[in-house]
């Protein structure tokens, strides 16, 4: 990280990705950026965004930068302005300052990895503690709602579920832990076939989905189900009915994605291939189960166990450029 720049208010955070298991794609309201289905997801301990944010008198705009590269500030202003707005209520000298915000992700941004969900989660922690603001972890979750609707959960770790509320002011929009990660201590192989960023972002492809997909209205009306099926797997340490319902629920937002005009086409043959070995390894009874997001990246659950084996088996497949192990994670936390 950046040294810190004197006579800033500082403070620096890590909060890691997060893979959702019933997803999250649609929006109740896009100003409040809160989402139109709730969404049940695991933090991984293996992906992360660290972030500094700095308040500097007499700066003149806010800056980011993404790996030493100056990135676009838009969302990433939203979110501090809502920091600015509480640091206003308690007289904090942040309230008028523009700040410095540096990143870096210690995994491929922008290709279905849940970048934004590690990256807004960190900045959200880390701009309440620049600006000297204790928030509880439902603020600081609806925070990182307003950057990016995953990122409410990645204030968590373990499960976390994101409620997708109905409140007109989007208060009751937030994320909150359903099991700590010491209480069932899954795995997730991260099977990585691209490194460069996707063609299409979450937010455009999800308003296209909800304009343009006959499927969209099944979508909302088949949510709450899988929601209450997730939750009760996770209740009962379910993992055979957790991940049949994971590779579920992700095929139908997949279809829902490729009935979007135009098609929102994530997947690569790598991506399909990965999948195939995913059903190979359970039909020789080796419980392992697939998610993917809107990237062409292939996440596989298992037991920690059968974590070696099931590595071994992807890094095999053609275009799997590497199998990344990774525990689940812990709540987004300060540096310092
Ligand atoms: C999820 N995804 O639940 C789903 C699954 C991608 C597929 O949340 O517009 O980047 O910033 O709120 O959070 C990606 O959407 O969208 C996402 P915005 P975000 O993880």
């Amino acid at each position: 990280m950046d040294q810190p720049i004197d006579g800033g208010a500082t403070a620096v955070a890590r909060a890691h990705s997060n893979i959702a298991l019933v997803k999250y794609w649609g929006k109740r309201d896009a100003t409040l950026n809160t989402p139109a289905v709730g969404s049940i997801s695991v933090t991984l301990d293996a992906l992360y965004t660290d972030t500094r944010v700095t308040f500097v008198p007499g700066l003149a705009a806010d800056e980011f930068w993404l790996a030493g590269c100056r990135g676009p500030v838009t969302r990433i202003s939203h979110v501090l302005d809502l920091v600015r707005g509480h640091a206003a209520g308690l007289g904090l000298p942040a309230a008028g300052h523009s700040a410095i915000v540096s990143s870096t992700n210690n995994f491929p941004t922008g290709a279905g990895l849940a970048s934004s969900a590690s990256g807004f989660a960190a900045l959200a922690v880390a701009a309440a503690g620049a600006a000297g603001l204790s928030l509880p972890a439902r603020e600081l979750s609806i925070l990182a709602r307003h950057g990016s609707g995953s990122a409410a959960r990645s204030i968590f770790g373990g499960f976390a579920e994101m409620h997708a509320g109905t409140a007109a002011d989007g208060s009751d929009a937030y994320a909150e832990e359903l099991l700590d990660r010491e209480e069932w201590p899954l795995t997730v192989v991260v099977a990585i076939t691209e490194h460069g960023e996707k063609s299409i972002n979450s937010t455009i492809g999800m308003n296209e989905s909800k304009a343009t997909s006959p499927f969209y209205p099944a979508w909302l009306d088949s949510a709450d189900d899988d929601l209450d099926e997730m939750r009760a797997a996770i209740r009962d340490r379910d993992f055979a009915r957790l991940g049949e319902l994971s590779e579920y629920n992700c095929l139908k937002l997949h279809a829902l994605m490729l009935t979007t005009r135009p098609a929102l086409i994530y997947w690569n043959a790598a991506t399909v291939a990965a999948m195939h070995a995913v059903r190979a390894l359970r039909a020789q009874g080796l419980p392992a189960y697939f998610t993917i997001d809107a990237g062409p990246q292939v996440k596989v659950l298992c037991l920690p166990g059968d974590a070696a084996a099931v590595q071994q088996a992807l890094a095999l497949v053609p275009g799997v450029h590497e199998a990344r192990i990774s525990a689940l994670g812990p709540a987004a936390y300060r540096l310092e």
